[in-house]
C-alpha cells in the first residue's frame, strides 16, 4: 500500500467506532466442542482502515460484544490485532444490554438514523434513550482519554458518537486533533430542528477540529444547522469554517470510495462455472438474465419501491416476463426495531404477490437471498449480473453501487442508480439515473438498462470504472489525513 500521512508518528492515531474490526465468536465443532473463531473485517471502512492501522500501530476503540470477545482480551479489554500478527491495539469497551438497547437500538437507530434520512415517520425521540446514548458516549470518551497522548489524532466514526468529541475536547489540551466522519446524510435545518436534543448534538460535534461528510450538500446542511441553532457560532460557508467558543471546526466533503483493486481481483478470480453453480442452486435457468439488488433490509434503501417498479414493468410489458429474474440479496438488519420488522414483512408480501401474479412453472420473477455471502461470492454475483438496481430513498453514499462498478471487469453490466444516493454525485453522468418514488419512470429505467446496446454498456462501464478506481478507499484516506496534516500545521507530503 502507499504511504499515508508521513507526519503521523507511531501510536498517535486512535480510531473510535461502534463496530469493532475483529470479532470473536464461539463455534461448535462436529464433536460438540466449542472453539473460538475470529471474523475479519469485511468491506467498507474497517477493511480499508485496518491496513492503515497496522502500519501506524495505533489504537482502535470499539464496542466488544459477547463472551468470546471477553475471553480473548486482557482484563482491561485490550487485544493486539491482527491476532496472528499483532500490529495495533484493539480496545474493547463493554456495554450492558440496557446500554445497547438505549444507545444503539434506541437513540442511534430510532432517532438519529431516521432523522438524518428524513424518515420522520419512523423517528422516535425518547428521553431515556437519549440519556443512555449520552452515557455510552461518555464511556467511549473516557476510554479515549485513557489512551490519549500529547499528539494524538482521534478519529470518531459515525452517528453513534455525536457527543463524544466535545467530552474528549473538554478534558484534553488543544494539541490533540479530533476528527469525525459522519457516514450518513446530514438533514436540512428544518428537519434537524425537530430533534429535541439538537443543541447538544451540534455542540458535541463542535468538539471536533474537522468533520467529514460524503457530499457537499450534507456539509451545507450542517453549516446551516450550526448557524441557525447554535448561539455565538460564526459560519463561513465558502471555507467550511465554524468559529465558536474561541475554537475552530472545519467541515469538508470526503466522498468515500471502495477497495477497487481488491474487488477487481476477487471478481476476476470467480470462474463462470461458479455462476452456473449459483444459478443451479437457486433454480435459475442457465440462459436466464439476472437483475440484482444488494442491500441491508433497511427502509432507506427503497426496496419496496424497486419491487413495485418491477411489478409495473412485468404488468405493463408482458414481453419481459421470463426474460430475467430479479435477485434480491437482502440481509436482515436491526430486527429488534419495529420499523425494520415492518419493512421485512412488507418486502416479503410484495415478493410473494409478484411471484404469484407472474410466476410460472419454469420461471420465478423474484428470488430473495437472506444469508450473508462470502465476499468473493458477492463479487461473482456483481460480475455476472446483467443489471444492478440501487434505489435508496436517501443514502449517505452507498458503496454497493461502487462495488458493482468495480466488479465489471468484462465491462458489460448496467447500473441503475437513485438520484438520492450520495454516490450519484460522482457516478451520476454515466449511470441510468432514477427517482425511486416515480414508479413508471423507475420501470422505464429498468427497461432501458436491460435493452442497452453493447457499445453503450461498454462505454459507460469504462467511464464508471475509471471514476471508482481513481477515487478508491485509499484516495479517500489520503485526502482525509492530508487535510488533518494541513490543519495541524504540517505540510505533509
Ligand atoms: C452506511 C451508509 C455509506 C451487503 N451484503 C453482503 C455484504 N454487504 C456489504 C456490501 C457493502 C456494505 O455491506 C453495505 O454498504 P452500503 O454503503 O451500501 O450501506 P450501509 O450499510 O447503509 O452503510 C452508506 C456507508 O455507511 C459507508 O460510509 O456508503 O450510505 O448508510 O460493502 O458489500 N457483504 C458480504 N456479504 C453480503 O451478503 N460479504
Amino acid at each position: 500500500g502507499s504511504e499515508i500521512a508521513t507526519s503521523l508518528s507511531n501510536d498517535t492515531v486512535i480510531v473510535v467506532s461502534n463496530r469493532q474490526p475483529y470479532r470473536h465468536r464461539y463455534q461448535q465443532n462436529g464433536e460438540g466442542e466449542s472453539t473460538i473463531t475470529v471474523d475479519r473485517p469485511t468491506g467498507g471502512l474497517t477493511a480499508g482502515l485496518d491496513p492503515v492501522m497496522q502500519r501506524l500501530n495505533g489504537t482502535w476503540i470499539a464496542w466488544g460484544d459477547g463472551g468470546a470477545d471477553r475471553d480473548t482480551t486482557d482484563e482491561d479489554g485490550k487485544l493486539s490485532v491482527p491476532p496472528e500478527d499483532p500490529q495495533y491495539t484493539l480496545q474493547r469497551l463493554w456495554l450492558s444490554d440496557s446500554d445497547v438497547n438505549g444507545y444503539y437500538y434506541g437513540y442511534s437507530n430510532r432517532a438519529l438514523w431516521p432523522l438524518c434520512h428524513l424518515a420522520m415517520g419512523n423517528t422516535e425521540f425518547d428521553s431515556e434513550q437519549w440519556r443512555q446514548y449520552r452515557a455510552v458516549n461518555r464511556k467511549f470518551a473516557d476510554q479515549v482519554l485513557e489512551h490519549t497522548t500529547d499528539d494524538s489524532v482521534i478519529w470518531f466514526q459515525d452517528y453513534h458518537l455525536a457527543c463524544a468529541p466535545q467530552l474528549v475536547r473538554s478534558q484534553c489540551s488543544s494539541d490533540q486533533f479530533i476528527l469525525h466522519f459522519w457516514h450518513i446524510p446530514w438533514p436540512p435545518v428544518d428537519a434537524f430542528r425537530a430533534c429535541p436534543q439538537h443543541q447538544e448534538l451540534l455542540e458535541g460535534l463542535l468538539g471536533n477540529d474537522l468533520i467529514g461528510f460524503h457530499v457537499s450538500q450534507y456539509c451545507q446542511n450542517f453549516l446551516e444547522c450550526v448557524e441557525t441553532l447554535v448561539e455565538h457560532a460564526d459560519v463561513d460557508y465558502d471555507s467550511g469554517r465554524i468559529c465558536h467558543g474561541g475554537r475552530e471546526t472545519v467541515v469538508k466533503a470526503f466522498p468515500m470510495g471502495v477497495d477497487a483493486d481488491t474487488i477487481k481481483r476477487q471478481s476476476t478470480n470467480v470462474p463462470e462455472s461458479m455462476w452456473q453453480e449459483f444459478k443451479n442452486e437457486f433454480g435459475l435457468a442457465s440462459d436466464l438474465r439476472v437483475v440484482l439488488g444488494v442491500d441491508r433490509l433497511d427502509y432507506t434503501k427503497g426496496i419496496p419501491e424497486r419491487l413495485q417498479a418491477l411489478e409495473h414493468l412485468w404488468a405493463e410489458r408482458p414481453e419481459w416476463r421470463g426474460d430475467f429474474t430479479y435477485v434480491q440479496k437482502g440481509s436482515e438488519s436491526r430486527s429488534e426495531i419495529p420499523a425494520y420488522q415492518q419493512l421485512q414483512d412488507r418486502v416479503s408480501t410484495i415478493i410473494d404477490r409478484i411471484n404469484a401474479r407472474f410466476g410460472s412453472d419454469d420461471w420465478q420473477p423474484v428470488i430473495m437471498i437472506g444469508e450473508k455471502l462470502p465476499r468473493d461470492t458477492l463479487c461473482g454475483l456483481y460480475r455476472y449480473s446483467d443489471v444492478a438496481l440501487v434505489s435508496p430513498l436517501r443514502d449517505g453514499m452507498n458503496l454497493v453501487a461502487q462495488e458493482y462498478v468495480a466488479s465489471q471487469i468484462d465491462d458489460d453490466g448496467v447500473l441503475v442508480l437513485s438520484e438520492l444516493a450520495g454516490s450519484h454525485e460522482r457516478l451520476g453522468d454515466a449511470v441510468i439515473s432514477v427517482n425511486p418514488y416515480d414508479t413508471e419512470a423507475h420501470a422505464d429505467a429498468i427497461e432501458q438498462a436491460i435493452t442497452m446496446p453493447e457499445a453503450e454498456r461498454r462505454h459507460r462501464s469504462r467511464r464508471l470504472r475509471r471514476k471508482v478506481h481513481n477515487n478508491d478507499i485509499n484516495a479517500w484516506l489520503h485526502d482525509m489525513f492530508d487535510t488533518v496534516d494541513q490543519l495541524r500545521g504540517n505540510t505533509g507530503s
